[in-house]
């Protein structure tokens, strides 16, 4: 399996590079942030209690989140490898999902973390929210909370994969193309040494 980690701060990038990827490369993309919107518009108890964090640019309790991906993975257990987008978030979201990864003789192959300035992430979700039906996008303070808690309590995990030597900082501004052309360089070179090292 091949799973690798999409990291970065709100609006950098993650969504929007998420989908090229597993249409080239075959992953199954898991996307805390898709999955809780769903949960959200299908009205379930999950749906409304992650509202109230995620309106308020708050992270959402990590056994919630944690508990969405393991049934994820349960779901798609014969899957090529796994696109974490927007997961883990927290120190204890990344360590659970190495306990996860590992009963399942697995592990993390590539961490790609994508880089951009707090007023280019701030002018892009405004942006967002003039069309999107995101609460989270439409109001400045709530995005540079959303900011805050990145660089508070997701940052510092960047630090637990760099220790690890997983850790690929790209640089995230520029156009979708220049940014997707990157991460697929790093990318091929993974997925291809993954494939030898079964061989
Ligand atoms: P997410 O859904 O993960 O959303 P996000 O961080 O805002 O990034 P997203 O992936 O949507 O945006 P993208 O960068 O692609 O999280 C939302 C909320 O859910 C969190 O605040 C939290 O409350 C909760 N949550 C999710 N996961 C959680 C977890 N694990 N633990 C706890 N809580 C969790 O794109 C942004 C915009 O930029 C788009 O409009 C796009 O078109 C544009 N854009 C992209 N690339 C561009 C480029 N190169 N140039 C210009 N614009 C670009």
């Amino acid at each position: 399996m091949v799973n690798i980690i999409l990291f970065g701060p709100p609006g950098s990038g993650k969504g929007t590079q998420s989908d090229k990827i597993v249409e080239k490369y075959g992953l199954v993309h898991l996307s805390t942030g898709n999955l809780l919107r769903q949960e959200i518009a299908a009205k379930t108890p999950l749906g409304l209690e992650a509202k109230n964090f995620m309106d308020k640019g708050q992270l959402v309790p990590d056994e919630v989140v944690i508990g969405m991906i393991d049934s994820c993975l349960e779901k798609h257990a014969a899957s090529k490898g796994f696109l974490f987008d927007g997961f883990p978030r927290t120190g204890a979201q990344a360590q659970a999902l190495d306990k996860l990864l590992s009963l399942k003789k697995t592990g993390i192959s590539r961490v790609l973390a994508l880089e951009v300035s707090e007023e280019e992430l701030v002018k892009r979700l405004l942006k967002r929210g003039e069309t999107s039906d995101r609460s989270d996008d439409t109001n400045e303070s709530i995005i540079r909370n959303r900011y805050n808690v990145y660089k508070k309590e997701t940052e510092p995990v960047a630090s637990y994969y760099a220790e690890a030597d997983k850790l690929e900082r790209i640089k995230g501004e520029g156009s979708v193309d220049d940014i997707f052309e990157a991460l697929s360089a790093s990318l091929e070179g993974e997925i291809d040494d993954a494939t030898n090292d079964r061989n």
